[in-house]
């Protein structure tokens, strides 16, 4: 039901209206609803803020924009000041973020303020994505998160988000609130899009084995380079496979366990989809530290275990 309807005028249901109207914790929607509000203030970076380097580096030595420093200003600034958090950890930041002010500390967050910030030049989609634990320990297995979710901007504003019951998708509107647009998104059989991370010349044999399988059954690639817009892809579109692989030189991949795959890892899982970094369920790993990457092979189920199956007999 996308808007409730009362004698002729129809309502959108907004945010914090669904999310109440579902029983979500109250400090849990309230984390919720500051990410939705930091996203207003990070559009408004995106399209008029300085797209230059911001001089620093981040926890794996990546040079920082200007825009993933203020991302990440943006959104620590409503975390810190939400009253219901206790530790925040951010992709653009070193270490774990202590909140000083008063809060009775519900709650921990996880996020990457601006994943894809280096596509902003180009034009592209790019996205925040925001995991989020009950107490104060960020390094516990994804599988133990409360929620997580991603906003999306690209040509519309979208954010879509999980509690632990099904995957709602939301829509920004023009007073810049979200509207519900589609609730319990579901993927359903094979994939009919595959997007494949990282350089192909470095994929291990079993990778190799399964994008050629992908590619002789038909299924699409569509990479943008982006994980969010990558990601959102295979929910919306409700089927696909996207993967950044352990690599030749690369046994981790790229990606981030904490800030990345955990987040979209539990999307997906509770969009009926699967995760995995090729031998393991995304959400069972043991975080090593912050930093922690991993491989990953995400969305159908069907998709993830025949990844898993080529790189068990390729690769043993
Ligand atoms: P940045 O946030 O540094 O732009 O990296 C984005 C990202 O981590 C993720 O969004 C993409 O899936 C991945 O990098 C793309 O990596 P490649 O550029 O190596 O394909």
């Amino acid at each position: 039901m996308a808007s409730a309807e009362r004698g002729q005028t129809k309502y959108q249901v907004n945010l914090r209206r669904y999310l109440r109207e579902s029983g979500v914790d109250r400090d849990l929607i309230r984390i919720i609803c500051e990410i939705a509000n930091a996203s207003k203030y990070i559009i408004n970076a995106i399209r008029t803020g300085d797209l230059g380097v911001a001089g620093t580096s981040n926890l794996y030595g990546e040079q920082q924009l200007a825009l993933d420093v203020l991302s990440d200003r943006i959104i620590q600034k409503r975390l810190m000041f939400s009253g219901v958090v206790a530790k925040m950890a951010s992709e653009e930041v070193d270490e774990i973020v202590e909140v000083t002010v008063p809060t009775n500390g519900r709650y921990s967050v996880a996020f990457d303020p601006l994943d894809g910030s280096s596509l902003v030049d180009v034009n592209l989609a790019v996205g925040t994505i925001v995991s989020i634990y009950e107490g104060d320990n960020l390094l516990q297995p994804g599988r133990n998160q409360a929620a997580s979710l991603y906003v999306l901007y690209g040509p519309r504003t979208t954010m879509v988000v999980s509690t632990g019951n099904g995957v709602h998708e939301f829509a920004m509107n023009q007073l810049m609130e979200f509207d519900l647009v589609q609730e319990n998104i579901t993927l359903e059989g094979p994939a009919r899009i595959y997007a494949p991370g990282g350089l192909r010349s470095k994929y291990t044999e079993g990778t190799e084995k399964f994008v050629r399988s992908l590619e002789a059954s038909g299924t699409k690639l569509r990479y943008s380079g982006g994980f969010v817009p990558d990601i959102n892809q295979v929910l919306i579109k409700r089927g696909g496979v996207f993967m950044y692989p352990h690599l030749n030189g690369l046994p981790s991949g790229k990606l981030r366990l904490l800030y990345e795959l955990n987040p979209m890892a539990y999307l997906v899982e509770q969009a009926g989809g699967a995760a995995s970094n090729g031998k393991q369920r995304i959400l069972d790993i043991e975080p090593e530290g912050l930093d922690h990457c991993a491989p990953v092979f995400i969305g159908t189920q069907e998709s993830v275990a025949l990844a898993e199956q080529f790189i068990r007999e390729q690769e043993g």
